[in-house]
């Protein structure tokens, strides 16, 4: 039987893990430490089965974070470089392709248990390119500082999705009249029974809207285990906490769905920045949505030295929630003086959009920024806006360049 496992090949290290806290229970591998620009920024750099090393936030639930240089290396991030978020411990460790289905129940007319090879065969496949982040991406540089993951900026990446849209698969069930969300589960499950259960919803016109995809495929390969194998929904544009992994079942329902994960967790500020004054506790809350503006440097660091007077490739990504990157505007003089970018090609509105320039700086220290414009002008602000739970951080990013 093709019973597939996280540890496939691994069994042995996973044997000894209970012996030595050096070895997750999932086959992971410390391969040294790395320090992210923020205190207590110290990390171990661990290899998961199917990654290359990545920054270890925890290890149960895996929690990775992509090292920053993947960014600049190509616009597509790869798939064993990619991030991994988990709420609950008890994360699938092996299941078999064969047996697997996909739940759809609820108020429908005709519940579905689908298997993947109906996913793959009997709908039409679509493609997209689009970034995934998690709306706690970069915490760990929220001042003052919050409780929570404390991230740098790899909790983010971005891929070339495929699969089914969600429509297609509702719309065979035949959603009955008077329906009002859909909620999402995955194989994951609380190591404690006093944990909720992750469980995501998205109201029903915005899971029909074509776009939302139970993808199978990321990057031309299955999707990679801890990405949530053998289906996860993507949900272009959308935070990453409504991309539910290792997805098994599906409910329509006639009502606003209460978890926990909707109804206390991942909700910001109820007003236009989704924010309040630093250190203030937030009044009403709304669940998280789309991407805000973000851009960033990726090919040079806090701190590089840079020959002065001499032409300097400047270069990076930019995205948004998916109304697409108009203009991407870079300063080194720290933020009073900006000038335009040269965008790279255009992979899709919800693609992390490439940028670069060349700048001659003078000797001296220069503090380069970058601001990224979507198609309906939203921006970023030059001073963080802040909220409790450290999500939606946008500010215009700075990075320090000596120049000799
Ligand atoms: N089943 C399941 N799906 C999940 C989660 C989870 O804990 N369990 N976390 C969500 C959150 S908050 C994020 S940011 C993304 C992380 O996806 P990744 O691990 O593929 O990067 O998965 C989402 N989907
Ligand atoms: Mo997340």
């Amino acid at each position: 039987m093709d019973r597939r496992s996280l540890l496939s090949g691994l069994g042995r290290v996973v044997a000894g893990a209970a012996l030595t806290n050096r070895i997750s229970p999932f086959g992971a591998r410390a391969q040294g430490v790395t320090t992210l620009p923020f205190g207590n920024g110290d990390r171990p750099l661990v290899r998961y089965p199917g990654k290359r090393p990545l920054i270890q936030l925890t290890a149960r639930p895996p929690q990775l974070e992509t090292p920053f240089s993947v960014f600049d290396e190509n616009v597509i991030t790869p798939n064993d470089a990619f991030f991994v978020r988990y709420h609950l411990s008890d994360i699938p460790l092996s299941i078999d392709p064969e047996a697997f289905r996909l739940e759809v129940k609820g108020k429908v007319d005709r519940a579905l248990s689908l298997s993947l090879a109906d996913l793959k065969t009997g709908f039409e496949p679509v493609e997209l390119v689009a970034v995934h982040q998690c709306s706690g991406n970069s915490r760990g540089f929220v001042e003052p500082r919050v409780a929570g993951g404390q991230l740098g900026h790899g909790a983010m990446g971005n891929a070339r999705w495929r699969g089914v849209p969600l429509k297609a698969v509702l719309d065979r069930a035949g959603v009955q009249a008077g329906s009002r969300q859909v909620t999402l589960n995955g194989l994951d499950g609380p190591a404690l029974p006093e944990t909720p259960d992750f469980v995501k919803a998205l109201d029903l016109d915005h899971a029909r809207d074509g776009e939302v995809m139970i993808a199978y495929a990321m990057n031309g390969e299955d999707l990679p285990w801890l990405n949530g194998f053998p289906l996860r929904l993507v949900v272009p544009g959308y935070y990453g906490t409504y991309w539910v992994k290792h997805l098994n079942e599906i409910t329509v329902i006639d009502h606003v769905f209460d978890g926990y994960w909707m109804a206390s967790a991942y909700r910001v500020p109820d007003n236009d920045c989704a924010c309040v004054e630093p250190g203030q506790g937030a009044t009403a809350t709304v669940p998280v949505r789309r991407f805000n503006v973000r851009s960033f440097i990726t090919n040079l660091a806090e701190g590089d030295k840079v020959k002065a007077e001499a032409p300097t490739l400047v270069k990076g990504i930019a995205f948004d929630g998916g109304y697409g990157i108009s203009d991407v505007l870079m300063s080194w003089d720290g933020g009073q003086i900006w000038s335009e970018t040269r965008l790279g090609s255009d992979p899709g509105r919800y693609s992390f959009r490439e940028w670069r320039t060349e700048l001659r700086l003078p000797a001296g220290t220069h503090e380069l920024k970058v601001r990224a414009i979507n198609r309906i002008g939203q921006s970023q602000p030059m001073t963080p806006l802040w909220n409790p739970p450290g999500y939606l951080r946008n500010v215009v990013e700075t990075v320090r360049v000596v120049a000799a």
